[in-house]
């Protein structure tokens, strides 16, 4: 198991992709760095540097601070995401370099001068135009691969979560074709979904390497258990359970089956990636369907399509009915609440 220390800044969203890509398990400790969590004397004692992302690696008894260093130990660890043929490798590594040394902390510069005010015409023009060049020096390479160092590896994930801030921070890609056809193939990879939206906040990537003079004394955050790989995976069973059970309907009457299957699948829905934010909607929606299937079955009796034996494929089905309501009602409860019983499986 792993402990991610980490906030909603590009820095921690490398861990919750590089997590998500290898299917680690690991459970994210979420610091909410403009209250002071990183200062904090509890986080000083696992990176006295005062900076996300952290992770424990309990297994391998290690504390491992630097986000190159965690995709690194990641990737060695998961056998994934950095080649071992030395070629590969090394330019892997050299594009890893890269982004931590050169494009991160530029870009971190470029956004504390974009925001400063009054504006500093001096310092903002420098960083920008030092950003916009590595983007074109990305863009070279990128004309040549699909991917940064040739195959997918930890260099196209430490720089992702930049470029995306980039172009929230007004860093147009338009003179960059090869910078956003890259960059829109790894937003639509799952993991890279997945780790965006782990991290996801109201207040987006407002926080740099620059911004923990703004830190406030408050209350500490909750820091909220997210189970990454296996939550995603429970999820899915729980809801393909749900569709079960609406399956399980189809012997039987009309109108429980169209209510269960459409409760079942709002679960299903709710469970997806990209539709991870509105998942109580769907879970709420597929609750009020359940509550009609058991409504039309257990009160209207009198009208059940079933008992008139026309719709009905076997005499039974009344009870096949019962049972697929109370399966789907379950099993989009368990979808409802993954997080709180998905750790249990740790
Ligand atoms: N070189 C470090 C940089 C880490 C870093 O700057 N993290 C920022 C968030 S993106 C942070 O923790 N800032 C809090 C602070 O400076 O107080 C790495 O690559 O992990």
């Amino acid at each position: 198991m792993i402990d991610l220390y980490a906030a909603s800044t590009p820095n921690g969203r490398k861990a919750t992709i590089m997590l998500e890509e290898t299917g680690l398990p690991y459970r994210l400790h979420k610091l909410e760095l403009s209250a002071g969590d990183q200062r904090r004397p509890e986080f000083l004692r696992i990176n006295p540097n005062g900076k996300i992302p952290v992770i424990v690696d309990h297994d391998a008894g290690l504390t491992i601070a630097e986000s190159g260093a965690i995709l690194s130990h990641l990737a060695e660890k998961s056998g994934k995401l950095l080649s071992s043929e030395p070629a590969q490798r090394i330019a892997a590594l050299q594009w890893l370099f890269f982004q931590v040394g050169g494009l991160g902390p530029m870009a971190g510069q470029y956004n504390h001068f974009r925001r400063h005010r009054p504006r500093i015409d001096y310092a903002f023009n420098r960083y920008r135009d030092e950003v916009l060049r590595l983007c074109a020096v990305m863009d070279g390479a990128l004309a040549r691969s699909d991917f940064i160092a040739g195959a997918y590896s930890i260099a196209d994930i430490a720089l992702s979560p930049w470029m995306r801030a980039l172009k929230r921070w007004d860093i147009s890609f338009a003179d960059y074709r090869n910078v956003t056809r890259w960059f829109e193939s790894l937003t639509r990879r799952e993991a890279v979904i997945w780790g965006f939206a782990a991290l996801e906040t109201d207040r987006e990537d407002n926080m740099t390497d620059e911004t923990h003079g703004a830190a406030k004394k408050t209350a500490p955050s909750a820091a909220p258990l997210n189970s990454g790989p296996t939550k995603r995976r429970a999820q899915k069973i729980a809801a393909a359970g749900g569709l079960l059970g609406a399956i399980a309907a189809s012997s039987c009457c009309v109108v429980p089956l169209v209510l269960v299957s459409l409760g079942a699948s709002g679960a299903w829905i709710g469970s997806l990636t990209v539709l991870e934010p509105y998942k109580p909607v769907f879970i709420g929606v597929a609750l009020v369907f359940i509550a009609a299937g058991f409504w039309r079955v257990y009160f209207r009796k009198a009208e059940q399509p079933c008992e008139d034996g026309t719709l009905c494929a076997r005499p039974d089905s009344a009870r096949l009915t019962k049972a697929a309501l109370w399966i789907s009602a379950i099993l989009v409860l368990l979808a409802a609440t993954t997080d709180y019983w998905a750790p249990l499986f740790y």
